[in-house]
């Protein structure tokens, strides 16, 4: 891979986009780069939370490549947004949970990048922002969608109408993240947040974003008998019989399967 670091910490995979002289910004072969180790995290059964971040201590991801896009054509334009757009839908839909530790610039894509993932932890200085109507565009890779979702749609209908840049209070205050910490312990407290998720039950986990995010996007009846269904296919693993067995022995469980 030429723009994206790839590692695996026990059950904890951190993701490093990483052209740091462009302040990581996401041109074509680093979105394909993106779409090919999302595809490997899906099949990775040992990895139990993803961890995306930018390489360097001033951005997270600049947005999408400018230069790249100066010249496109409409047709380029749309196979651009296409591609972007399914990678983010990839990332939203792995099954584990995502967090996002922006540390740094995370503007246009690398806001959107940030939106797609199910927690957010940003640094005192990163900056988020939706600066695409000052390049004459609209967001391409979803932030009309999801940006609206997370923050409600009169916030976002005011970021995205003026391109303005906020800083990481701002976006805690508006619940655009959930946390903000210096920048020298970011990634500590995102690795332990990370922890903490993996030592819990994995299927059950997954099976807890499977089922907000689907209730999300469908009315409440539904939304709650995706839960039944996935609160019962829980009784189907062993982590279930062995977790409420050592709680009436009065002990811990030792370590959860997959
Ligand atoms: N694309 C390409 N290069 C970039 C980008 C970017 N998004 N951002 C920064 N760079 C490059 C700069 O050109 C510069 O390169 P060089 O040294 O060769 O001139 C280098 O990174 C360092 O940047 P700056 O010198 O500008 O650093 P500053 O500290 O002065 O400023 C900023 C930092 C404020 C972040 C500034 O770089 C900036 O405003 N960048 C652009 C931010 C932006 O507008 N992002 C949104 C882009 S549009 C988008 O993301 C749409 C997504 C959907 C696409 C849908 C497809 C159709």
């Amino acid at each position: 891979m030429e723009n994206i670091s790839f590692e695996k910490r026990d059950n904890i995979a951190v993701l490093k986009i990483s052209r740091p002289k462009f302040l990581n910004a996401l041109n074509s072969n680093t979105l394909l780069e993106l779409d090919s180790i999302i595809e490997d995290v899906k099949r990775d059964k040992d990895i139990y939370v993803l961890v995306i971040t930018g390489e360097g201590n001033k951005a997270f991801v600049a947005g999408a490549d400018i230069k790249e896009m100066s010249n496109m054509s409409v047709f380029e334009a749309r196979e651009f947004s296409i591609l972007g757009n399914s990678v983010f839908r990839k990332i939203e839909k792995l099954e584990i949970p995502t967090i996002a530790a922006v540390n740094g610039y995370a503007l246009g894509g690398g806001c959107e990048l940030s939106l797609c993932c199910d927690i957010r932890i940003a640094s005192e200085n990163a900056k988020f922002g939706q600066p695409e109507v000052t390049l004459g565009i609209t967001p391409g890779f979803g932030g009309t969608q999801r940006l609206a979702r997370i923050v409600g749609t009169s916030r976002a209908k005011e970021l995205i109408y003026t391109g303005r840049m906020i800083d990481a209070k701002e976006a805690e205050k508006i619940g655009l993240v959930n946390k903000v910490v210096t920048q020298e312990n970011l990634m500590d407290e995102v690795m332990d947040l990370a922890n903490s998720i993996s030592k819990n039950a994995p299927i059950a986990v997954r099976m807890c974003k499977v089922a907000i995010n689907r209730g999300i996007e469908v009315d409440i009846e539904t939304g709650i008998q995706y839960e039944t269904e996935l609160f019962s296919h829980c009784f189907l693993t062993e982590d279930q019989r062995d977790a409420m067995a050592a709680f009436l022995d009065k002990r811990k469980v030792d370590k959860f399967k997959n």
